[in-house]
C-alpha cells in the first residue's frame, strides 16, 4: 500500500478505501504527518482544483471530504504530539455561514494531541456563541474560515468581545485558506497560523 492510494480513494470519494490504505501504511509504520499531508490534504486541494475546473460539483466535494474525515478519524491517536503537557483551554470554530469544518478539526485535534482542553463549537458559529466561551472563561479562541465572503465575520466575532470589554482576556488565533498574516493584523487578532501544526505553535507561544 502506498501513499498514493489514500490520496485516490479520497477523490474518488471511497471512504472504505481511504480507511483500509491508511491502516495499512500505518500497520507499515508510515509516518502519520506523512499520510495526512500527502495524502489527505494534497487530495483535498486536488477536490478543490477539480471543483474549479468544473469536472466536480458540491457532492463529489462533500463524499471526498467524507471520505477524508474517515482517514482523519484513523490518524488522530497518531497525530497526538505525546509527552507535551500543557495548560490551557482553546475555543475552536468555524465562523457564522460557513460550514467547512475539517481544517478546523485537525486544528482542535492537534491541540488536543498537544495537551490543550478544546472546546469545539462546531461551524457556522456567529459572536454570541464566541463570546459566551470568553465569558465563561478560556484562554484562546481560534476561528476557522473558508469562504473570501465569510473571513470578514471574523472581524465581528473580534469586536464583539471587544465591545463586551474582554479582549485583553483572550488570545484569538484565526486561519483558513482564504486567511493571511496581513489580515489577521488588519483585523486585530494576534495571531494567523497556515496549517494546523502551526496553529499549536502559535497558541503555544500566545500563552507562554
Ligand atoms: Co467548499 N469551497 N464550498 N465545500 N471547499 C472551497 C473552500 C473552495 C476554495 C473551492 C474552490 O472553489 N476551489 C470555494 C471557496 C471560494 C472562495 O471563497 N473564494 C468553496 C465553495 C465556493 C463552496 C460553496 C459556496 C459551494 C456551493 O455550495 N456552491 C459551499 C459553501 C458552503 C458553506 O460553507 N456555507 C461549499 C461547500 C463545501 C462542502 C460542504 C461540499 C465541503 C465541506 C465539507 C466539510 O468541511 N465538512 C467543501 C470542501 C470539501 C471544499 C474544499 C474542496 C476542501 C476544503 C478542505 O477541507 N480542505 C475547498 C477547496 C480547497 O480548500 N482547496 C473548498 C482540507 C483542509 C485540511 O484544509 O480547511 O484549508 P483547510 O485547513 C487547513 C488550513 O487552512 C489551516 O489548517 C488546516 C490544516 O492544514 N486552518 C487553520 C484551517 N482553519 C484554521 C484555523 C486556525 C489555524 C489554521 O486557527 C484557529
Amino acid at each position: 500500500m502506498e501513499i498514493k492510494n489514500v490520496y485516490e480513494a479520497v477523490l474518488e470519494g471511497d471512504a472504505g478505501g481511504v480507511q483500509d490504505a491508511v491502516q495499512a501504511l500505518l500497520d507499515a509504520g508510515a509516518a502519520a504527518n506523512e499520510v495526512l499531508q500527502q495524502g489527505l490534504i494534497n487530495a483535498m486541494q486536488e477536490v478543490g482544483k477539480r471543483y474549479e475546473e468544473g469536472e466536480y460539483f458540491v457532492p463529489e466535494m462533500l463524499i471526498a471530504a467524507r471520505a477524508m474525515q474517515s482517514g482523519l478519524a484513523l490518524l488522530k491517536p497518531h497525530l497526538a504530539d505525546s509527552g507535551v503537557v500543557s495548560s490551557g483551554k482553546v475555543a475552536v470554530g468555524t465562523v457564522k455561514g460557513d460550514l467547512h469544518d475539517i481544517g478546523k478539526n485537525l486544528v482542535a485535534m492537534m491541540l488536543e494531541g498537544a495537551g490543550f482542553e478544546v472546546v469545539d463549537l462546531g461551524t457556522d458559529v456567529g459572536p454570541e456563541k464566541f463570546m459566551e466561551v470568553v465569558r465563561n472563561g478560556v484562554d484562546v479562541i481560534g476561528m476557522s474560515a473558508l469562504l473570501t465572503t465569510t473571513m470578514n465575520n471574523m472581524q465581528d466575532v473580534i469586536e464583539a468581545i471587544d465591545d463586551m470589554g474582554m479582549r485583553d482576556k483572550v488570545k484569538i488565533v484565526i486561519g483558513g485558506a482564504p486567511v493571511t498574516d496581513d489580515f489577521a493584523k488588519q483585523i486585530g487578532a494576534d495571531g494567523f497560523a497556515p496549517d494546523a501544526s502551526s496553529a499549536v505553535r502559535m497558541v503555544k507561544e500566545l500563552m507562554s
